[in-house]
């Protein structure tokens, strides 16, 4: 080749290089950091805090190119683009932006037991259990411990791909009650969720550049250990997948998964798991909560928050469509509440997202019409089924999809109702939608001070014993019901089976410290106002003695609400029992119900349930909280225990 050619084919390399980086949304051309190229957003304008972070963590995982995100359209049609040429997604062209993404097989829930809280003192995140009990409130690693993990992971981990910076908002940016992160990741598919679960991008850094601090969340899908990757539109590492957080440094670190609340760092890790931790060190509660507005037919309306497990109905709660006449539900979040008192001791709330990541199957126009209105634009779905009209199908959607469609399941495999022996959809996939779509959406939702909370209600699947409704005595003994909470097992981890598991608070993966020290957390509310909310709990679950639900659930549940509000008012129109106060007979209104409900079932509370109750409430807190159990909570225990024997 002679010189001139040399020099002429030089010149061409170079003008392609620049095509490319003109093609990226925010061109960030001789923009470099420690010799890498930022491809997109200026690394300069970056805060020192911000810089510092990233630069460290070049250094560990060796990124081809920097990518800062700025949240625009413009950057998320880029990704969206970039994504289906990995064939990460497929457009769904029945709807309008919506986008089907299949993980790895081997990807597909949240990972509990792969899930560590990093501090000193192992008693500062888990109660200290029994000889020969494995704890299950959490698992601990020391710093030494984490820090090994993390270097054996995550060095050279991104080489060959893009490290994305995400600036991201927990809450309104400009509420009071927000808090930021810097979510570091190698997944475009990461990117373009957070930026719907989350305030994503310029309004961020912004707020950042005053020198604030963030949260620091280092994401990677990783690289297996033997470099073999197994699918190329998903890579993960689900050998060696572990989500650590480290409290003390506000810091998340996640490897190996890319799926939900695994990678979604915002999510389970930041807003509860260490959101929990800053809670309790600036007096307040971070809950794994939905939180809805009710206006009742004399217009008054009042906003309940709600705790139950993952996969028991939040997200229908949270969208209810109301069958009692003149009843109104507007939704302010689904899954997550930060809520602390004002100075005039009011608990007030904010959903701390920006999107809802709700399980898709079970959610239909019978269930939950609202979602159906919401989800069928700018979404990202993962795990469900396809349909060969461009649409999508899940477990639950047989009467919303024509008969003559093919249907492909969430693996890509043909699959025909009746015959195939597998679900469609993953019972653990998702649809990833933009809350400002909802139709029902409070006008309040993004109000910087959050909303008022006049009663929390804390509930789980319980197909036997547990009333429909009842309501706690005082707030010691509301906290009493939320720690002794139980359910059964959900698809949004890897369990197995219908087991009733222990679920405090709907907590149990989700606490950042020690469930005793929470616990303690909780009580001392009562310090801080002298308005506190009522606590009730609530179970759609019960099963007659012929196996079948015993309430209709969805819209009806207006009935017990309708209740709560009454109660809330002072109504004479609850007794006390044993376990709290119940409706008094007649008390829920069943007017108008399609079916006659067996109110004696519903509502008997038998003797030797309770007393198993009881003793399986007290053996879970001997083994499980040990000596970390507050004095109080046993103390009210013991006088559940006695009013159950008298009973
Ligand atoms: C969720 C969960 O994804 O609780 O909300 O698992
Ligand atoms: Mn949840």
């Amino acid at each position: 080749m002679t010189g001139i050619s040399r020099l002429l084919r030089r010149f061409s390399t170079e003008v392609g290089r620049f095509a490319k980086q003109a093609s990226h949304p925010n061109v960030g051309l001789f923009n470099h950091v420690k010799g890498i190229s930022v491809v997109s957003g200026d690394f300069k304008n970056l805060s020192p805090k911000v810089r510092a972070y990233v630069e460290e963590n070049i250094d560990l995982c060796q990124p081809e190119k920097i990518h800062i995100c700025d949240g625009t359209e413009n950057e998320n049609n880029h990704l969206l683009n970039l994504m289906q040429q990995q064939g990460t997604i497929v457009p769904l062209p029945k709807y309008q932006n919506c986008w089907l993404a299949r993980t790895n097989p081997a990807d597909t829930a949240r990972v509990e037991s792969k899930t560590f809280i990093c501090t000193e003192k192992r008693a500062e995140t888990i109660p200290t259990t029994k000889e020969g009990i494995k704890g299950t409130l959490g698992n601990w690693m020391s710093p030494r411990d984490m820090d090994a993990a993390v270097k054996e992971r995550f060095t050279g981990c991104m080489k060959g791909r893009t490290m994305y910076v995400v600036p991201f908002s927990m809450g309104p940016v400009s509420s009071p009650l927000s808090k930021i992160g810097i979510q570091l990741t190698d997944s475009a598919y990461v990117v373009v969720s957070m930026r719907v679960m989350t305030r994503m991008g310029q309004a961020v850094l912004d707020k950042l550049a005053d020198g604030s601090d963030f949260v620091r969340c280092l994401h990677s899908v990783g690289t297996p250990a033997n470099g073999f990757i197994e699918m190329k539109s998903w890579p993960c590492d689900p050998e060696r997948t572990i989500i650590l957080h480290k409290p003390q440094n506000n810091e998340i670190v996640s490897y190996g998964s890319g799926y939900g609340g695994n990678s979604l760092l915002g999510k389970k890790c930041f807003a509860l798991r260490i959101g929990s931790t800053i809670a309790k060190r600036e007096g307040w509660l971070a809950e794994h909560m939905l939180i809805l507005g009710i206006t009742n037919p004399e217009g008054k309306k009042r906003y309940i928050a709600a705790a139950f497990p993952s996969a028991c109905g939040k997200t229908n709660l949270a969208m209810m469509t109301p069958t009692l006449p003149g009843y109104k539900i507007e939704c302010v979040g689904d899954d997550i509440a930060w809520m602390r008192f004002d100075k005039d001791g009011q608990l007030r709330a904010i959903n701390p997202e920006n999107g809802f990541f709700g399980v898709a199957p079970g959610t239909s126009n019978s269930s939950n019409p609202i979602a159906m209105k919401t989800i069928f634009q700018n979404t990202i779905f993962t795990n469900v089924a396809s349909t060969s009209d461009g649409g999508v199908f899940w477990e639950g959607m047989e009467d919303e999809i024509d008969p003559n469609v093919r249907i492909t399941d969430w693996r890509g495999k043909p699959w025909t109702k009746g015959e195939s022996k597998t679900p469609a959809a993953h019972p653990n996939s998702r649809f990833c939608t933009p809350a400002k779509q909802c139709p029902i959406i409070d006008p309040n939702w993004e109000a910087p001070e959050g909303v008022p909370i006049s009663a929390i209600l804390f509930g789980g699947r319980r197909p036997a014993g547990v009333p429909l409704v009842y309501q706690a005595r005082d707030w010691k003994h509301g906290v009493l019901i939320g720690a002794a909470m139980r359910s059964e097992a959900t698809a949004a981890a890897e369990h197995k089976g219908k087991v009733i598991m222990h679920d405090p608070f709907a907590m149990r993966p989700f606490f950042g410290y020690n469930f005793g020290h929470y616990l303690e957390h909780w009580l001392s509310m009562e310090q801080r106002s002298a308005n506190l909310p009522k606590i009730f709990h609530v179970n759609w679950f019960r099963k007659g003695s012929d196996g079948k639900f015993l309430w209709p659930g969805f819209g009806e549940n207006s009935r017990v609400l309708d209740w709560i509000l009454r109660r809330l008012d002072n109504e004479d129109c609850a007794k006390e029992t044993p376990i709290g106060y119940l409706p008094k007979p007649s008390a829920i209104n069943m007017q108008g119900l399609k079916d006659k409900v067996n109110e004696e079932e519903l509502f008997s509370l038998p003797k030797d349930f309770w007393m198993e109750e009881v003793y399986a409430i007290e053996k879970y807190f001997n083994e499980q909280v040990g000596s970390d159990l507050p004095e109080t909570i046993e103390q009210e225990l013991k006088q559940l225990k006695k009013r159950v024997n008298d009973m």
